[in-house]
């Protein structure tokens, strides 16, 4: 875990870019002159310290909302449940139902209506799954954007092996209660490290799922996978979960076939752990948060309509430094375009004010 300096992207970004690598031969890219690697450039400040891993502890109930001024925005926080243990995301059912639906770390998801949590669960799947790292656990959760016809699920967890796991569940014929023996995994991605595990599952406005994965964990990409269009570490990816087979794979997905072996589920790469993006439900706009390693987070903006196969640069960079160049010079990595690392979309953003949040339908 690290203390990181929040950078947030400005469209000095498409200037920027062109340096560090993208022009190199052979992968290779030029020394960094500002960052050596497993630096940071800058001392971390008070109040800089970005959150990258789930709260540990049961949320307090009965303070008082906060009120707090960030130039011309005012932020207020409000209570709106306790009783929850290590709440990592909260969505809902888009079936007219009012009820708030949280996933909790170890492998519950919890049902609160008018803020009360119901006595039993809507899953339990923590037989299921590791939760002893601080980023391993149940992670994410998004129901179809057919819930109310269907009863269709998606759950994304750290399997007990340690497996980054992709699942499909079916309500039962009790609204509050989930079917666990309609569980169908639909990939089980091997991992190496308890840290960097993605996690977010998001419908696109286009009705894929779209699946985030970290680069596997340890620090510094020690296996060069957000580069690596073979492997699913380090990406984001986008399935047609539409049928009844686990996942096809949208035509338009940049590698549908799987030509210069990339998978097929790639949506977008060079991610480091982009465990949260939210589609703007007004625009289509993505926003990816990729949790930094050293000195920079990575607020991602990809808009509304772009096509895939876009490069947001991890290992390469961090944010908009070179990062660890010179481990481009390593020969056992298996780079899939050694010399275009070109860092396309990785476009700004200056305020956060646009991303939509859930509402209660
Ligand atoms: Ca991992």
């Amino acid at each position: 875990m690290h203390r990181h300096h929040l950078v947030l992207w400005g469209l000095l970004a498409a200037l920027l870019l062109a340096a560090c690598g993208a022009t190199q031969p052979n992968g290779e890219a030029p020394p960094s002159a500002t960052t050596p690697a497993g630096e940071a450039t800058a001392a971390p400040t008070a109040g800089s310290a970005a959150p990258t891993a789930a709260p540990s502890t049961t949320v307090p109930s009965g303070s008082e909302p906060t009120t707090a001024s960030t130039g011309s925005a005012t932020i207020k926080l409000e209570e709106v449940a306790g009783d929850l243990k290590s709440p990592v995301f909260v969505t809902y059912a888009n079936d007219k139902s009012n009820r708030m639906f949280v996933v909790e770390k170890k492998g519950t998801i919890a049902i609160l209506r008018d803020g009360k949590r119901s006595p039993t669960p809507f899953l339990d799947i923590s037989d299921l799954i590791t939760s002893s790292g601080s980023e391993q656990g149940l992670l994410g959760l998004a129901f179809h954007p057919d819930y109310a016809s269907n009863g269709r699920f998606f759950v994304y967890y750290t399997a007990s092996n340690g497996d980054n796991t992709l699942a499909r569940y079916n309500v039962s014929g009790t609204p509050d209660v989930a079917d666990p023996a309609s569980a169908t995994v639909l990939f089980a991605q091997p991992d190496f490290a308890a840290n960097h595990n993605g996690g977010m599952l998001a419908f696109g406005p286009d009705g894929y799922l779209y699946v985030g994965l970290g680069d596997g964990g340890g620090g510094g990409d020690p296996q060069a996978n957000g580069q690596k269009r073979s492997i699913l570490l380090g990406k984001l990816l986008r399935l047609d979960v539409s049928g009844d087979k686990p996942y096809a794979i949208p035509p338009d997905n940049p590698w549908p076939t799987g030509a210069d072996n990339a998978r097929p589920e790639i949506w977008a790469y060079g991610l480091r752990n982009p465990w949260r993006f939210s589609f703007d439900r007004a625009t289509g706009d993505l926003y990816i948060g990729d949790v930094g390693q050293n000195a920079y987070e990575e607020i991602d903006f990809q808009p509304a309509g772009a096509s895939g196969g876009l490069n947001y640069g991890w290992s390469v960079r961090e944010a908009l430094h070179c990062f660890q160049a010179d481990t481009w010079k390593r020969t056992t990595w298996s780079i899939q375009s050694p010399s275009t690392p070109t860092i396309r979309g990785a476009q700004s953003l200056a305020v956060m004010s646009t991303v939509a949040r859930p509402s209660l339908t």
